[in-house]
């Protein structure tokens, strides 16, 4: 499948980011372009979805009043993502994938087990019921797309740290990689250092409910300090790797960092 465009019409992406970047403060500057400059980024940093030309003035204006704490929470891998009241929950929440919610993967809570592979003491597989069990929170957050479009939910779910060390994960190494039960596959690595971020769920539910199909049910991995694609739905395996193995956007040039 082709990788999308961006949806600005009458924008140009590529002057919009060069604009941003010349009214940021020096460190911002630097920590923005280190941090693969991008739509996604800007979005993540401004809170402005990018619809028309007058949205992108919008999002200009707030790019130039940036202060470092904001930046930090893109491109420190350890600050936390802001939280949002319930009153703030986009209604309907999106669904998005690389096809149409029909051709959406439907799986059989009953038959579904999560495999744990790799540099880990417990490969025991999980079944749902026993992954129910363990302790939930519940976060509500903005998910961002870089497609340009952005949406505040709530996941319900464990904190995926607290799964790594209940399974003996090696900490050290340096990727958790999903994959998912798409029918042409999906998958996604994701950096140690953001999979032992507080923030970062292992995700039941959404709007405390069974996570709906469109969302990812049987389990998606909610991360608020990523772009949505880092966010992979219909997870069937996780594995402990120090290699890196690619995933589905990060293939076709998304940088895998992608905090921006
Ligand atoms: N398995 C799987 N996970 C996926 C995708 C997908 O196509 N397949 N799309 C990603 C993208 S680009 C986005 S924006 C979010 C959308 O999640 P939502 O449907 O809950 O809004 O899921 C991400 N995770
Ligand atoms: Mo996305």
């Amino acid at each position: 499948m082709a990788k999308r465009s961006f949806l600005i019409p009458g924008v140009d992406k590529r002057l919009l980011i060069e604009d941003s970047i010349k009214t940021m403060p020096d460190l911002s500057r630097r920590r923005f372009i280190a941090g693969g400059a991008s739509l996604g980024a800007l979005t993540l940093l401004t809170g402005c979805d990018v619809v028309d030309s007058s949205s992108a003035e919008e999002m200009l204006k707030r790019v130039s009043k940036f202060n470092d704490a904001v930046q930090d929470f893109i491109f420190n891998p350890d600050a936390l993502a802001p939280t949002f009241a319930e009153s703030a929950i986009t209604k309907p929440f999106p669904f998005n994938a690389y096809y149409d919610l029909d051709d959406a993967p439907t799986v059989d809570g009953n038959d579904w087990k999560l495999e744990v592979r790799g540099l880990v003491d417990n490969k025991k597989s999980w079944t749902l019921p026993e992954l129910y069990k363990l302790p939930q929170v519940t976060q509500i957050t903005r998910h961002i797309c870089v497609e340009g479009w952005s949406a505040i939910g709530s996941w319900t779910g464990t904190p995926l740290r607290d799964f790594l060390k209940l399974v003996g994960a090696d900490t050290r190494a340096k990727y958790v990689w999903f994959q998912c039960a798409d029918k042409d596959g999906y998958n996604s690595p994701l950096d140690m250092r953001t999979a032992l971020h507080p923030q970062t769920q292992m995700t039941f539910k959404y709007a405390n409910e069974i996570l709906p199909r469109a969302y990812g049910f049987p389990m998606k991995i909610r991360v608020p300090t990523k772009l949505g694609f880092k966010n992979p739905k219909y997870v069937v395996s996780m594995e402990i790797t120090n290699e890196y193995k690619g995933g589905y956007w990060e293939d076709q040039g998304y940088n895998s960092f992608s905090g921006s």
